[in-house]
């Protein structure tokens, strides 16, 4: 293949990010494709070392990639002067609106027959809400108060990106009898009148540009206890940014896991991938992380490069990320399992047995 490489900037992080990340960068490479790795620093050690969360540098370097990786951040819960989370950062300056995190399970870690017909996608809102940063204290500190974001603009296109999702989710399945495309808006507009209010209006204005799309809506705390016991009623849910933070987690626990979750963090011009766990100070430095939602960021990375790819290259581009898709499938069915999925391997087994499987197969 003699195109340009695409440029990949690699982003660790903090705690197992640096050890997950090596991992989804030694699949990528192991395809040959055209990739260029760049790496940069950010997170809450980096933040200790230089006193910068997300360095001017590594926020250049995000703007000019194809294509970010990033592995995980550990902020403390306790406030640090001049210290801000540098992914909620990074989301708002590259402007990566969209959320997308998809659950499945495939094949089944448990033996719950409900497990077997998980396949959802949390479309979550990336830019605003009570992450737009806007908190103050007032009476000396007996009074703090965040102000909760919620703007037309934003909502409109986190909706638009929902339901063209479910019409792609819905042909790709390319049968008769598969089930109808379907978006669930994720609001608490009963009690939080205006923000929510707007948010869920908008998303069904734009619902109505959709009719082949089912549209639903739920309260956010039906919605959570729904995804905990009835996890198959959903296709694609779309909320704003706090409540898809935490309903994605809890719709992990159908996909095996946080250590199998990966995410995609879109906008229109730039893109970042990373998986849906974060910096797991517990078990950082012992090597047993589990690589596989880091893997999977590599294959949508892939997907992502492909649309963007000269057509002469986009199909192989398209075939390595769903080779890896399978040698993912397979890992999970067959191990070797991290800790995390009940085995003992550790964090390199796992990554040489994807390869072996993507080389092989
Ligand atoms: N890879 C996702 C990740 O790092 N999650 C943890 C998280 O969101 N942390 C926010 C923060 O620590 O600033």
């Amino acid at each position: 293949m003699s195109a340009p490489p695409f440029t990949i900037l690699v982003i660790p992080g903090d705690g197992i990010g640096r050890e997950v990340i090596p991992a989804a960068v030694a699949v990528l490479q192991a395809t040959g494709l055209p990739l260029r790795f760049a790496e940069a620093d950010a997170g809450w050690e980096c933040f200790q070392r230089s006193g910068e969360a997300l360095p001017p540098e590594t926020l250049a370097a995000a703007r000019t990639a194809d294509a970010v990786l990033f592995g995980a951040v550990a902020s403390p819960s306790h406030p640090v002067a001049g210290y801000r989370s540098p992914i909620v950062r990074l989301r708002r300056e590259l402007d990566l609106y969209a959320n997308i995190r998809p659950v499945f399970d495939d094949p089944p870690h448990a033996d719950d027959p409900r497990a077997r017909r998980v396949d959802l996608v949390v479309v979550r809102e990336n830019t605003e809400d009570l992450y737009a940063g806007r908190e103050r204290v007032e009476d000396g500190g007996a009074t703090a108060i965040a102000e909760r974001v919620i703007t037309r603009r934003a909502s409109e296109r986190i909706a638009r990106v929902a339901f063209e999702l479910a019409r792609a989710r819905r042909a790709a399945r390319n049968t008769n009898d598969a089930p109808p495309a379907k978006v669930t808006i994720v609001h608490k507009a009963n009690v939080l009148r205006e923000t929510c209010g707007l948010f869920r209006a908008v998303a069904l204005e734009v619902a109505q540009a959709y009719p082949d799309v089912q549209t639903d809506e739920m309260l956010v705390d039906t919605c959570a206890l729904q995804l905990a016991t009835r996890p198959e009623r959903f296709d694609v849910i779309v909320t704003t940014n706090l409540f898809g933070d935490i309903l994605s987690d809890v719709a992990c626990a159908w996909g095996g896991g946080l250590g199998l979750a990966s995410s995609a963090n879109l906008g229109e011009q730039h893109a970042l991938f990373e998986p849906v766990h974060g910096a797991a100070p517990d078990i950082a430095g012992k090597g047993i992380a589990n690589p596989l939602a880091a893997i999977g960021c590599a294959a949508l990375l892939l997907d992502h490069l492909a649309r963007r790819a000269p057509p002469d290259i986009a199909p192989a581009i398209h075939a390595w990320s769903a080779r890896i898709q399978h040698a993912i499938r397979h890992v999970r069915a067959a191990g070797p399992h991290t800790p995390d999925l009940g085995g003992n391997a550790v964090t390199s087994e796992v990554t040489d047995a994807v390869i072996a499987h993507m080389l092989t197969s």
